[in-house]
């Protein structure tokens, strides 16, 4: 069986991060994004179909033409107008049932084996404490019965995870789908339309990991989750003095210095050079290259590669992005005095992110002055300077 993978949009929600990068290979866990989606498809599926757009040849030099044993091509779709868009794109290369997956996804085995041996028709589902902000699924028998977008007033607590199987006939419902009020054409309209025409969408109920990663705080949380289920390996030097506690992965190539505690789970990518004296926290992954130097904590954290937090630091629930560096005291604000929850400016709106503790979202190659402090929730743009001393409580414009 085919698997579609749609990884062409361009993550505006995930800016500065998707200024560099198309939001596929974002590191998540270590990883880039998209390979968690074909990871835990890759034992039912026979050929992995990309859907590419933004960042196409980043994606396509990355991923290349195999996944473990499974063949990769590739398919272009020059304008990002929506998902429905994005599937039609694939209709040369489809002659059988096949799966649709949302390459921003994080998400058990379990369930793309359940989708894949549906038969005809099927949409992913799983009950969610907060429908209405995402696409609810209303079930009749089984069966889909109806599809709304982050209604007001949710028929069910079951959401639409982005993952479907679909027989060929999908094909001829989105030609008959019309843009949509966000001015994309949209898969869920095709799904409507073929309940519309009669035919039957069955309906795959999950249980377990379902992540969607669309904003900056959610890199964070797929890596908590992920991470939750990380063993120990160390091939990296690991010097004398230093204290390993819980599930640490030190790769090859990595070193960690004198005196360095790391309580895991915590991942040391190859390359990466944390210590001496450095105090490290899960669920952190420290991306290839990069450094943590002395009297440093960083504590539940994403450092891309070759990102540099050098001396006397605090980073705590941030993420930051390649080849940033963090001047000595630089300090990370990670919670209120009031205890509510830590809001981010998202496409120019500030949401409610769930999170008590966020801290800070730095795109690439962001360089701080010595003692700067960053307030919680403050994203800074790519290449983005403050001067000694600064206190940044608000986003830089993006
Ligand atoms: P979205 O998350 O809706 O869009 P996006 O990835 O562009 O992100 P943002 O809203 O932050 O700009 O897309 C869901 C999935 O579909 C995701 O895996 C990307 C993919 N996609 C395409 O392949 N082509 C498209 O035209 C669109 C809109 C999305």
């Amino acid at each position: 069986m085919k698997a579609v993978v749609l990884a062409a949009g361009e993550g505006t929600r995930l800016r500065p991060l998707t200024v560099t990068r198309p939001k596929p290979l974002v590191p998540v866990a270590g990883r880039p994004l998209v390979e968690h989606v074909m990871d835990a498809s890759s034992d039912v599926v026979d050929e992995f179909v990309l859907v590419v757009g933004y960042g196409a040849e980043n994606v396509q030099s990355r991923i290349g033409s195999e996944f473990g044993d499974t063949p990769v091509s590739y398919v272009e779709q020059r304008e990002q107008r929506g998902t429905a868009h994005a599937i039609a794109c694939v209709r040369e290369e489809i002659n059988g049932q096949f799966l649709v997956l949302n390459g921003d996804v994080v998400v058990d085995q379990s369930l793309v084996s359940k989708l894949a041996t549906s038969s005809g028709h099927a949409v992913a589902t799983m009950p969610v404490d907060d429908p209405s902000n995402y696409g609810v699924v209303s079930v009749d028998d089984e069966a889909l019965s109806g599809l709304v977008e982050k209604p007001d007033n949710p028929p069910s607590s079951l959401a639409n995870l982005g993952l479907y199987a679909f027989e060929p006939a999908i094909f001829e419902a989105i030609d008959a789908v019309d843009e949509s009020e966000r001015g994309e054409y949209e898969v869920t309209d095709a799904v409507t339309t073929l309940l519309e025409w009669g035919e039957t969408v069955s309906v795959v109920e999950h249980d377990g990991t379902w992540l969607d990663v669309g904003r900056p705080w959610e890199i964070i949380e797929a890596t908590e989750r992920l991470l939750s289920e990380l063993g120990q390996s160390i091939e990296g030097i690991v010097e004398d003095r230093v204290t390993l506690e819980g599930p640490v992965v030190v790769e090859e190539g990595a070193r960690v210095r004198d005196g360095t505690y790391i309580e895991g789970p915590v991942v040391v990518k190859a390359g990466a050079d944390v210590g001496p004296n450095a105090y490290v926290r899960g669920a952190t992954v420290l991306g290839e290259d990069s450094r943590v130097g002395n009297a440093v904590e960083v504590k539940n954290s994403v450092l891309f590669p070759e990102a540099t937090v050098g001396h006397l630091s605090y980073v705590g629930d941030s993420v930051l992005g390649a080849g940033v560096n963090f001047g000595a005291g630089t300090k990370v604000a990670n919670l209120r005095h009031d205890d509510a929850n830590i809001r981010m400016r998202v496409k120019g709106s500030s949401v409610d992110t769930g999170r008590r503790k966020l801290g800070v979202v730095c795109g690439d190659d962001v360089k701080t002055g010595i003692n700067t402090s960053l307030n919680a929730g403050v994203k800074l743009a790519r290449g983005a300077t403050t001067t000694p001393g600064e206190t940044i409580m608000e986003d830089d414009n993006e």
